[in-house]
Parts: structure tokens; C-alpha cells; sequence
């Protein structure tokens, strides 16, 4: 298929179809749920499944019914228990670099999708689990999360941006601790810390993520498309030319429909209605 094509969800069930690590549904309209799928190892991240994850980003950032995306772990233990250390066992020096840009590629490629990316952190979130979680754009955890980048333990360093994320996340003090201690955060401190932002129980977790979901899948597309740009973009560019960067987009934002609608709409009184 042309990756440029914009494709419905509902469309492309013979692509998903295959694969047999991650499912990808639609949850409610315009929200999709996908779900990292091998609870018997805690949804621990082996090539196949970083493979797989990387083709379920190709389809969302192409599909047009798609504007939010909830991100979980299948079961009630693990969202993901880290890179699957069995696989990693039996890798070499040059198989481990190779490994590592696979997960950093496709940690990019969540990172910089055009839709809010939302981690519901359902349990374990430790290692290459932590680090996918942070790649999303925030995180909502149940009462039974855990995260923690306990590669020290293995006698490795993370490897899917781990240390970087982190750090920018929590701070460097907080950081070289947890990396270099290994220990885990209840979600409680991963809130107080603010990895997280909002905890739930866990029968609670799915439920209040699609009502965040709903909230912006509301919204102007663009609007928060080009926002999640200015977040994403901003933060490593200092203040000065990151807000260059936000006068620029926002007089881009009033070159659309969006901008007309949703203005016209306060000034009448009535809810917008978004292309
Ligand atoms: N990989 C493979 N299998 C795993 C796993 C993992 N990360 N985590 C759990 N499992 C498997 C267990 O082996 C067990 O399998 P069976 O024995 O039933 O066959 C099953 O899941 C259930 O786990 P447990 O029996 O251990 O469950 P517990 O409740 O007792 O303990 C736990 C839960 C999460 C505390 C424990 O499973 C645990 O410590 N898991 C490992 C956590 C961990 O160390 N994660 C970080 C992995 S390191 C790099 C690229 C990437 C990375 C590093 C470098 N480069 C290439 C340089 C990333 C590294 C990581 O993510």
C-alpha cells in the first residue's frame, strides 16, 4: 500500500490482521486502543514486536478516523516489563546496536506522530517499558504501576533513550539516581515527580483515558496537531526562538477553517463545529 495514502482504521483490517504482538482497534470514534500483546512475558518488547508496533504507528499516522491514541499493556500486571531480555540474551555487540535503533526509531516515530499519544500505564513499566511510556505524550497510571529503568541490574545502560527522556522528565538528580540504582517508583511518586499526571484504580484506568480522549478528540485536529508540535519542538530549543517558533505557527493556525469556525462559533454562542 502507498504509505502516503490516508487510510480509515476500519479499512485496513487485513494489515493488522498478521500480526501476533499488538493489537490495534478503535476504541470510540476517533480514538484508537493499542494494546502490546504478550502478557505472558509481562508484554516485554522483542524485535518482533518492536516491528510490528513500528507498522501500527505507519497506519495511525496516515489514518484519517484516528485523533487520539491510548497506549496500554495487555493483563492486569505488566504495561511492559522492558526489552525482552530473553531475545537481548542472544544478541550480539553489533545485533545490540541494531537493536537498540530499532526501538529508538520507533520511539522517535510515537513521539513525533500528529496525534496526542496517551500512555494508560497499567502495571510494570520498567526499562524499555518506562521508555516507551515516556515517548507518549503523557501518562495516566493505575494504582499498581511501577516504573523504574533497572538496566543497571543487567549490567547494560538503557537503550531506547532511556537516560535522556528521563532526565528532561524528572531532572538530572532524580535520574542518575533511578538509572543508576535501578529502583522502582510506585505511581504515586511517579506522580508526585511528574512522570505521570493523573492515578486511577486500576479498574478505572481505560475508562478515565478515553475521557481525556474524548475531551480533545473534540478539538480542532490542526490545532492540536500543531500544538503537540510546538511542545515537542519547543522544549529542546531555548525560550527565545521557541517562542519565534510559536508566533509563527499560531499565525499559520490562521490560515484555517478551524480558526474561522471556532471563533465564529464563541462570538454566536454555540459549540464549534471542526473540519
Ligand atoms: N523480558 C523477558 N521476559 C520477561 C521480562 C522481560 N523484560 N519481564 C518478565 N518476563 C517474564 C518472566 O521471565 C516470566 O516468564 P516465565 O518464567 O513465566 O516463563 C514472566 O514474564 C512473569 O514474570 P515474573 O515471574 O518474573 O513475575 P514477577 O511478578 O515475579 O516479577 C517483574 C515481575 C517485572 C518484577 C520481573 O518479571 C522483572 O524484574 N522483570 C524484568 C524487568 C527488567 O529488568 N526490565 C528491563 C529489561 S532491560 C539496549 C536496548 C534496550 C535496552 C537496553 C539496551 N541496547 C541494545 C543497548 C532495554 C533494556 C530493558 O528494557
Amino acid at each position: 500500500m502507498n504509505s502516503q495514502v490516508p487510510v480509515c482504521l476500519s479499512e485496513v483490517a487485513d494489515e493488522t490482521a498478521h500480526w501476533q504482538n499488538i493489537l490495534l482497534e478503535q476504541h470510540a470514534e476517533g480514538i484508537s486502543l493499542l494494546t502490546i500483546n504478550r502478557p505472558k512475558v509481562l508484554n516485554a518488547l522483542n524485535a518482533d514486536t518492536l516491528a510490528e508496533l513500528d507498522q501500527a504507528l505507519d497506519l495511525v499516522a496516515k489514518a484519517t478516523d484516528i485523533r487520539v491514541l491510548l497506549i496500554t499493556g495487555a493483563g492486569e500486571k505488566a504495561f511492559v516489563a522492558g526489552a525482552d531480555i530473553a531475545h537481548m540474551r542472544q544478541l550480539s555487540a553489533l545485533e545490540g546496536k541494531y537493536f537498540a535503533e530499532q526501538g529508538m526509531a520507533v520511539f522517535r516515530k510515537l513521539e513525533n506522530l500528529p496525534v496526542p499519544v496517551i500512555a494508560l500505564v497499567n502495571g510494570y513499566a520498567l526499562g524499555g517499558g518506562c521508555e516507551l511510556a515516556m515517548s507518549c505524550d503523557f501518562m495516566l497510571a493505575a494504582e499498581n504501576a511501577r516504573f523504574g529503568q533497572p538496566e543497571v541490574n543487567l549490567g547494560v545502560t538503557p537503550g531506547f533513550g532511556g537516560s535522556q527522556r528521563l532526565t528532561r522528565l524528572v531532572g538530572r538528580g532524580m535520574a542518575m539516581e533511578l538509572l543508576t540504582t535501578g529502583r522502582m517508583m510506585n505511581a504515586e511518586e511517579a506522580q508526585q515527580r511528574g512522570l505521570v499526571n493523573h492515578v486511577y484504580p486500576q479498574a478505572e484506568l481505560l475508562g478515565e483515558g478515553m475521557k481525556l480522549a474524548e475531551q480533545i478528540a473534540t478539538k480542532s485536529r490542526t490545532a492540536v496537531q500543531l500544538t503537540k508540535q510546538l511542545v515537542q519542538r519547543g522544549q529542546d530549543l531555548d525560550l527565545e526562538n521557541a517562542c519565534v517558533m510559536e508566533s509563527d505557527v499560531f499565525g499559520l493556525s490562521f490560515s484555517t477553517p478551524d480558526r474561522e469556525e471556532g471563533m465564529a462559533a464563541f462570538l454566536e454562542g454555540r459549540k464549534p463545529v471542526f473540519s
